[in-house]
């Protein structure tokens, strides 16, 4: 009989999912985790069956753009996958968005938001883009004091009936880049009490949304960030007619190819100025540290989805003898892939719990401080992260993880969106100094770091908090000694994102640990913490400038 090879396939992925539980069992209050398990049980099984199965049939079937009717009016209509239509569905009745605005369970409600999405995204096909944006719009609009706006967009943004949940767009990049927004060339002029938009918007995700958050110059302002406006635009009329928006063509991306990322021209379209008529970026960053938090999350689901097929397929493929998870390099590179994904995972939870956190009006100070720094740190450590375990997950299947029809190689096109969309690890890692450079900041995030490493008890684990103490004194002795000297602060700062980062996240193992241990559960938490401690995790170095341009320019 010839051998055919069983493709892997997925447990239950909130049964299965050992970190998950045990973080729950950590944080939740056992009464409420009795109330939501039932429904992460349920999304669990969605994404490990029926929406997995769909996603991998659906493979080829991507938005189509028709921009003229028979009879020649343009229509600009976009056609979404069947799968994303379901996805529109399952967003609304689970409260994807919502349930962090029904605040349910108070400062938890975030952790209880994204633990439903980390249970059901990867099996969603990117949806987690407009979800992303929607939350982002609710609460830019929230924090911003339009009442006016927010009566009209918030309970739409934040609804549980698919019929009335509105998405939302976030308009930012255009030809001049994705990253200097103040160079954006949009104008927004007034005509009479209202105001309309001239401009091309470049890279739009996901085009089908009913709303936008965007930037613009009101013609009368100066240049940079802050002579621009934020303004709120509607995109269809009544009758489902674009306002004065052409979208050109869809983008043909790499990854993310379910999702209808567009560019735009905006022909007088109409809006409104959601907060003032200037300093359009300041306004817009609440939006920008939701989907930053989301990308973090968005890494973890990811991370947890490669794992969860490179396990189960170590168990069904057989080599020289006997199945991969029986082979000790196989088991040895397995291992290394978990201890990275569990720190991922305590990155982006910490994150979600801050900045539910601050939500909740129950953030310290110091609380608050630590969720403006760690917005930019957890998207740029953990993006880093999700590619390089989705390449090795691929390479974890042989040849099978490079051929498209397996799915596998998807996973690995859309982690590659990661470090690039919601600025890139450089952009970030400039954000990161300018965060920091609060004063308290970072003191917050030293004392994180101390709280986490001194709850170990174990040798081993006190031993590795060591090693992430003496990253984190590194890396912040070096900010000190580069403080004057701009080029090298800037040429460093990728490098010391990444060593706040990665400290960060061993100080977070080795704290899951220790309460993993003292309260028997699995030494696999400890197993993760000192893996990733053998890891580098103080990245800091100096390099001579000249040399740097030099090599840089070849
Ligand atoms: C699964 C996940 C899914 C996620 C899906 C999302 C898909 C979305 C697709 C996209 O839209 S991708 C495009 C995203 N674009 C970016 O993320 C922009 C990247 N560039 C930056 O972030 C730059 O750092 C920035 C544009 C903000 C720099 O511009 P400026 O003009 O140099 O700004 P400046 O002067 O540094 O900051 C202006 C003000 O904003 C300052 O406040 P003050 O006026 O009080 O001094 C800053 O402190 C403040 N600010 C900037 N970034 C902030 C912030 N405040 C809070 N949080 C931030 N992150």
């Amino acid at each position: 009989m010839a051998f055919f090879q069983a493709p892997p396939k997925l447990d239950n992925q909130f049964d299965s999912d050992a970190l998950l539980r045990e973080y729950l069992s950590r944080r939740f209050p056992a009464d409420a985790l009795a109330t939501h398990e039932e429904e992460y049980r349920h999304l669990g099984a969605l994404a490990a069956g029926p929406l997995y199965r769909e996603m991998l049939a659906d493979r080829q079937n991507e938005p189509v753009l028709t921009q003229w009717d028979p009879w020649g009016h343009r229509i600009d209509a976009i056609e979404v996958s069947p799968l994303w239509k379901k996805a529109q569905v399952i967003a609304a009745e689970h409260g994807l968005v919502a349930a962090a605005y029904e605040q349910k369970l108070g400062g938890l409600s975030r952790v209880h938001q994204f633990v439903l999405n980390y249970l059901v995204q990867a099996s969603l096909d990117v949806y987690s883009c407009p979800l992303a944006m929607t939350d982002g719009a609710a609460r830019t609009l929230l924090d911003s004091g339009n009442r006016e706006l927010s009566d009209l967009a918030v309970p739409r943004l934040t609804s549980r009936d698919p019929d009335v949940m509105w998405t939302s767009g976030q308009w930012m990049t255009e030809r001049t880049g994705g990253s200097d927004v103040g160079l954006s060339e949009t104008i927004a002029r007034r005509d009479g009490d209202a105001w309309r938009l001239y401009g091309t918007k470049w890279f739009t995700s996901a085009t089908t949304s009913q709303m936008a958050l965007t930037l613009a110059r009101p013609e009368d302002n100066g240049p940079g960030g802050r002579g621009l406006a934020l303004f709120f635009v509607q995109l269809r009329n009544a009758d489902g007619s674009m306002r004065n928006i052409a979208v050109n063509r869809l983008k043909d991306k790499f990854g993310t190819r379910k999702v209808p990322t567009a560019e735009l021209s905006l022909e007088g379209t109409p809006a409104v100025p959601v907060v003032g008529l200037r300093d359009g970026i300041k306004n817009i960053a609440p939006m920008l540290n939701i989907t930053r938090t989301w990308n973090a999350m968005g890494c973890a689901w990811a991370a947890r989805r490669s794992i969860a097929l490179a396990r189960d397929y170590a168990h069904r493929r057989r080599a020289f003898g006997a199945p991969l998870a029986e082979k000790p390099l196989h088991v040895d590179t397995l291992a290394s892939l978990a201890a990275e994904a569990e720190a991922v995972f305590l990155l982006a939870f910490l994150a979600a719990e801050l900045c539910g956190k601050r939500e909740a009006g129950e953030a310290t100070e110091r609380e608050e401080l630590l969720f403006r720094v760690l917005t930019p740190i957890a998207k740029l450590t953990t993006a880093k992260q999700a590619v390089a375990i989705a390449s090795e997950t691929l390479e974890s299947f042989g040849g099978a993880g490079y051929i498209e029809d397996t799915g596998l190689p998807r996973i690995l096109a859309d982690a590659q969106v990661m470090p690039i969309w919601e600025g890139t690890t450089n952009v970030l890692s400039l954000d990161t100094l300018r965060a920091l450079a609060q004063p308290g900041a970072g003191q917050a995030l030293a004392e994180e770091i101390e709280a986490r490493v001194s709850s170990a008890t174990q040798p081993a684990l006190k031993a590795a908090g060591e090693i992430a103490r003496r990253a984190f004194g590194h890396a912040l002795s070096w900010a000190q000694s580069a403080a004057e000297d701009r080029p090298r602060m800037e040429a460093g700062a990728r490098r010391f994102a990444l060593t706040l980062g990665r400290s960060l996240e061993l100080s977070l193992l080795i704290d899951h640990a220790s309460w993993c241990l003292d309260h028997g559960r699995s030494p696999r938490a400890a197993a993760a913490a000192q893996r990733f401690s053998r890891t580098t995790i103080d990245h800091i170095d100096d390099f001579n400038l000249d040399e740097t341009a030099l090599l840089s320019a070849g």
